[in-house]
């Protein structure tokens, strides 16, 4: 079989670690693994499958021979390095929003559409989508496909690990101190998150709506190829460390009943069905942390209209929504492409 050689922009964060890991569980077919990060990390060593590699300055001569460079080092560094990588020969697949809109650049989710990668001879760079939108995706396509989406309307419960592990320790330093009666500090968000919700995900616009809910709407049509599908979106934080929550609404042009959403979604790619509410069983973050599955339960018709699905949409949010969205694009590149 033939082997890669592979770079990690970012390889010491929390997305960094969990490509790490999601290219060990996979067994990804690697000769060298790259690993860059700032020069605060310049010579940590991390292990990766028993051996310990040291890390190096992320720079633009950083690429030469390798094949494939995953960059998740934030959207500026992203703008800064991954051209260069590209120039020297590397397919870039880049987990941040600084190419995603971009209409030379494919948005990809593999459940959803492969084909676009395709597009990446035009700048060498593939970008993976926000993880609210990967999860919603690959849970709605199988009915899309179907019965064509005409509106989605879905708010978000979104985990602390999304914004770093800073947000992670702050909420448990949170829960301790109104455990003990202490004072609550908040430094990472801008009120208490511990036993909170805030509607407030990356930074607010003028049309009223944040960053992250319109990363929704405008790369969920540009994935779905469909401009016309209306969507609007509500995005909040929530005390939960793992795992985004999604409830979501859809108006479909056909009708599709319940019972026909669970039958396509039981055998749908990356989807795992978890809709027995009279055991109690439906999709939890706490369920999903580790797994690279989407869980999807809460499958019912919505009353209100008459072609109306509603649904509820559990993923690991740094797995699927980050990771191991982009290595899975890896594999279908080295599979079709290279
Ligand atoms: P993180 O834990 O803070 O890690 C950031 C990584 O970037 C670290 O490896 C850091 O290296 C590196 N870095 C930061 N500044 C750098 C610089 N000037 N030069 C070189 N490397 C630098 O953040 P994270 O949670 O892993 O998220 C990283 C990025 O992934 C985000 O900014 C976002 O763009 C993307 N992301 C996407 C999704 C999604 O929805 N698909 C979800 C989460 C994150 P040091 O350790 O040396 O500082
Ligand atoms: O907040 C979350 O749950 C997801 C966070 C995603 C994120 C965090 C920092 C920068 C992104 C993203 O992927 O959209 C970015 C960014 O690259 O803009």
């Amino acid at each position: 079989m033939k082997k890669y050689n592979v770079a990690i922009a970012g390889a010491t964060g929390a997305v960094g670690g969990a490509m790490l890991d999601v290219l060990a569980r996979k067994n990804f077919p690697i000769n060298e693994l790259r690993l860059l990060a700032s020069e605060r990390s310049v010579g940590k060593k991390l292990t990766f499958q028993g051996k310990e590699i040291t890390v190096q300055l992320l720079s633009k001569d950083a690429f030469t021979d390798i094949d494939i460079a995953l960059f998740s080092a934030g959207a500026t560094r992203s703008l800064d390095f991954a051209p260069a990588a590209a120039a020297a020969g590397a397919v870039v697949i880049d987990n941040s929003s600084a190419y995603r809109m971009d209409p030379e650049i494919p948005l990809v989710v593999p459940e959803v559409n492969p084909h676009a990668i395709a597009q990446y001879t035009k700048r060498g760079i593939i970008a993976n989508p926000n993880c609210s939108t990967i999860q919603m995706l690959v849970a709605l396509k199988p009915i899309h496909d179907k019965v064509k989406i005409k509106r989605i309307v879905v708010s978000t419960y979104q985990a602390v690990s999304g914004t770093g592990a800073p947000a992670i320790e702050e909420l448990k330093a949170q829960v301790l101190a109104y455990a003990k009666g202490d004072p609550l500090k908040s430094e990472v968000y801008p009120h208490q998150i511990a036993f909170n919700c805030l509607p407030h995900i990356d930074s607010f616009l003028d049309n009223g709506y944040t960053k992250e809910e319109m990363k929704m709407v405008n790369e969920t049509r540009k994935i779905f190829e469909d401009d016309s599908i209306g969507v609007t979106a509500t995005t909040v934080r929530v005390p939960v460390v793992y795992g985004h929550s999604e409830a979501v609404n859809i108006e479909t042009e056909q009708k599709i009943t319940a019972a026909e959403v669970k039958e396509l979604l039981s055998t749908a790619a990356g989807v795992t069905l978890v809709d027995d509410p009279a055991n109690n069983q439906y999709p939890m973050a706490i369920d999903c942390a580790g797994s690279f599955e989407t869980l999807v339960g809460r499958i019912r018709e919505d009353e209100s209209i008459a072609n109306g699905i509603n649904l509820w949409v559990v993923s690991d949010n740094i797995l699927k929504g980050a990771a191991l969205n982009a290595v899975q694009i890896a594999e279908h590149y080295i599979e079709k492409y290279l």
